[in-house]
């Protein structure tokens, strides 16, 4: 037996960011493995992930026929039937009439071949993809601030030694449950709603009504200066813009804020106290404060905390936002977005387009420009001025997407849904060719965790016979539209090169990334501008990425959420995740022991607010927003607020929290209000 066999091939886990080391051997068994993000540890998820390489998987192309099921075709008749059909489509309606939905879980190679394939191959401004609902509010507040988004531009292991850890709208615990370790020396202070695992594991929680974390920020900033304990030297040194903050953060006493956040004053200074009293501190966000229609908003409040205290850009203390999916960070590097070309390059940036065309051997010209962003391409299809094909890649939106009764009336009203997964999705239920592919063990392809460090995911297992790569399926249809078949390679280390030259020079820079350094186990930060550069594991040490080296504080102001409660809709409904289920859970629904731990959805909900409703614990209630309503089981919790429900999202059918979640979105990033909208309880039938 070779070594290989023995201990396995080693790579990282399909899932979230904290993309954990693990072997995988043939017979498919999964091992931890020392990595620094997660130090052996794996969460339930990590060791069960092959289980999907081996059941209840696609294994051969559907078409669907005219009695309107889904039959087995050959992967010729499934790519041409799709590149006629997006020949015609186009022919009678323009090239905008068929779009693109990519994935925060593709690796670099796809995100940047998808982007390429829809631009050169299709000629369709009309990309987006799901980290548009996920980090977007966040990496625009980073931009806003500090000119330029990386999740955590500082690695995990640097929290090990931080005496303060803020962490707003983020339950790790349950999350990414190996990053815990990386928290143990800290007094956390958790923000959420929820008693979580994690907030029951802090120092201190402060639980805010769903939707008005910027007041509570507000009220955190007012406290740090009028207790003295701003970092004057930093402010006026490293920042600029701190005064028209402080002439809003002024009205904004702990006491108001405790008005309309319900978190007392003395705890919103307690937190202060904690995080400027620490040596080495960290604010760090994630999606229970970012999932708003003011989430850029709220973010910059953050941000304006963490700077008020002095501690981005500071080594031993820093800002950062934990991306979430496996490749959340290097997804909105590489020209999957609506609005982005390769190294994180504006689409309507003249010298980026110059640049990209050079890179793909067209004219800057024949780019498109900026397209719909995710909600507003999905509520478009179909309709005059929306696409009406869609090749969707690495999302389940039928699950997963705000208004989700809305999105799948769109999704059905296309004359071509075409569907790349290796599960049948729900989504994929819906298509009229659904394409098998390759999955994580299967195949190369980088991904870049949530601190900007760009791994080498290896393939360790042959796929099963039947199933393509994303990558053939693109240069498959690429040369079916007419395209040279040279410019779309297929091989994960040649698209690799590819990138880094369409990187070059930007601001994610990956030009000095190479396959060979990965496999010499390099720990490679982003931007690693040549071959011989080292990375940067952290940036802003010395500047900022503004051309003065200062951060900026963003003057935002408290709106609260888009809807209101009343007295038919009096509740705040809020939404997120089970350690047990990945996402709209179309791969960990297919996990027994991970159904067996959490089969259906359910309702958090205080005792005395389901007794008024007249529900028990473990009966059916029915969550009523003024879009829908989701049918859940209840569980009583009595640490939850009175005026907040919660639920998971990652159930389908009936059981979908999106069917009653608010499409609202933020002005800036376009993110929708996944985590508050009105709602109510009532006993299911
Ligand atoms: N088990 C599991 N792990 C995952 C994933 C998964 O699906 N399952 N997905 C991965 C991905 S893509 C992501 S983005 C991350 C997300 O990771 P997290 O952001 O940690 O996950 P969520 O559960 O969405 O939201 C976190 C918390 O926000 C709270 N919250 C709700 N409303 C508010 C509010 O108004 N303010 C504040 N402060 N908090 C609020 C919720 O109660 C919830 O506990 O997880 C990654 N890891
Ligand atoms: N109510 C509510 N809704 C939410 C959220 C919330 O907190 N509340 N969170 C939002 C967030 S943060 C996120 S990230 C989204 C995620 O939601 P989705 O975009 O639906 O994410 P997944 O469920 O991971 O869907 C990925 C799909 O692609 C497939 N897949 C995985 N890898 C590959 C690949 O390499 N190639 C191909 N072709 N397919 C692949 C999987 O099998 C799965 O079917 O949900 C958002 N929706
Ligand atoms: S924490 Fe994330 S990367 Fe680690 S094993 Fe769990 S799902 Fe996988
Ligand atoms: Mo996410």
């Amino acid at each position: 037996m070779s070594d290989s066999v023995r201990t396995g091939t080693a790579t990282h886990c399909p899932y979230c960011a904290l993309q954990c080391g693990m072997t995988v051997d043939q017979e498919l068994v999964v091992r931890p493995r020392e990595f620094p993000t997660n130090r052996g540890g794996l969460c339930q998820k990590g060791w069960t992930s092959a289980s999907l390489l081996a059941s209840d998987r696609l294994t051969t192309p559907l078409l669907r026929g005219s009695d309107g099921t889904l039959q087995p075709a050959s992967w010729d008749e499934a790519l041409s039937f799709v590149a006629q059909r997006i020949r015609e489509i186009q022919g009678e309606s323009g090239p905008d009439s068929v779009a693109v939905f990519g994935g925060g879980g593709l690796t670099n190679e796809k995100a940047y071949l998808l982007g390429k394939f829809a631009r050169v191959a299709l000629k369709t401004s009309q990309i987006d993809y799901n980290g548009r609902f996920c980090m977007s509010a966040a990496a625009a507040a980073g931009n806003l601030a500090f000119g330029l988004d990386r999740g955590m531009p500082f690695p995990v292991t640097d929290v090990d030694t931080a005496d303060a850890v803020l962490l707003a709208g983020s339950n790790v615990h349950e999350t990414m449950p190996p990053f815990s370790q990386h928290l143990s020396g800290a007094a956390v202070i958790v923000v959420d709603p929820r008693r979580t695992p994690t907030a029951e594991a802090a120092a201190l929680h402060l639980a805010p009504r769903p939707g008005t974390d910027l007041a509570l920020a507000l009220g955190m900033l007012h406290a740090a200066v009028v207790e003295g304990q701003v970092d004057a030297a930093y402010v006026r040194s490293r920042t600029t813009g701190f005064d028209a903050v402080w002439r809003i953060a002024a009205q904004w006493w702990p006491e108001r804020a405790e008005l309309v956040t319900g978190v007392a004053a003395a705890d919103q200074r307690r937190a202060v106290r904690m995080l400027a009293e620490a040596s080495s501190a960290y604010v760090l966000t994630a999606r229970g404060t970012e999932q708003h229609s003011r989430g850029t908003d709220t973010v910059s409040g953050w941000i304006n905390l963490a700077l008020a205290l002095g501690l981005p850009g500071v080594r031993g203390s820093g800002f950062g936002c934990l991306t979430g999916q496996g490749n959340g960070q290097g997804g909105r590097e590489h020209g999957q977005k609506a609005d982005q070309l390769p190294g994180y390059r504006k689409i309507d940036d003249p010298e980026a387009r110059a640049h990209v065309a050079g890179v793909w051997g067209v004219s800057p010209a024949e780019l498109p420009g900026p397209g719909r962003s995710a909600y507003r391409l999905l509520e478009s299809l179909g309709t005059p001025s929306g696409a009406r094909g869609l090749l969707v890649f690495g999302s389940n939106p039928v699950v997963s997407a705000p208004r989700a009764a809305r999105v799948t009336d769109r999704l059905a009203s296309l004359d071509l849904l075409v569907v790349a997964d290796f599960v049948l999705s729900e989504t994929a239920l819906l298509a009229d060719v659904v394409l098998p592919v390759t999955q994580w063990a299967e195949e190369d392809g980088t991904l870049t965790n949530l601190e900007g460090r760009v791994l080498l995911r290896q393939r360790a297992v042959p796929p099963p016979e039947g199933v393509l790569s994303d990558t053939d399926v693109l240069a498959g249809l690429a040369v079916r539209l007419g395209q040279p078949a040279e410019r779309f390679p297929v091989a994960a280390e040649e698209i690799f090169e590819e990138l880094r030259l369409a990187s070059a020079g930007g601001k994610a820079d990956y030009s000095g990334v190479t396959y060979a350094r990965l496999r010499a186990g390099e720990a490679l930060y982003w931007p690693v501008p040549s071959v011989d550069h080292p990375g940067t594991p952290r940036m802003f040490l010395d500047g900022f990425a503004f051309p003065d080296g200062l951060a900026r504080f963003v003057a935002v102001d408290f709106a609260g959420p888009a809807e209101v409660v009343d007295s038919s809709f009096p509740l705040w409904a809020t939404t997120g995740r089970v350690l047990q289920h990945y996402q709209s859970g179309a791969q960990t629904r297919r996990v027994p022991e991970l159904m067996d731990a959490v089969p259906e959805v359910f309702v958090e909900v205080h005792p005395d607010v389901a007794a008024r409703a007249g529900l028990d614990d473990g009966s059916l209630a029915r969550v009523v927003s003024r879009r829908g309503s989701v049918v859940a089981r209840v569980r009583f919790s009595p640490s939850i607020r009175l005026d907040t429900v919660f639920l998971p999202f990652h159930f389908p059918g009936a059981g979908r929290a999106n069917l009653i979640t608010n499409p609202a979105l933020d002005p800036i990033s376009e993110m929708p209000e996944f985590k508050v909208c009105a709602a109510r309880l009532e006993v299911a039938s």
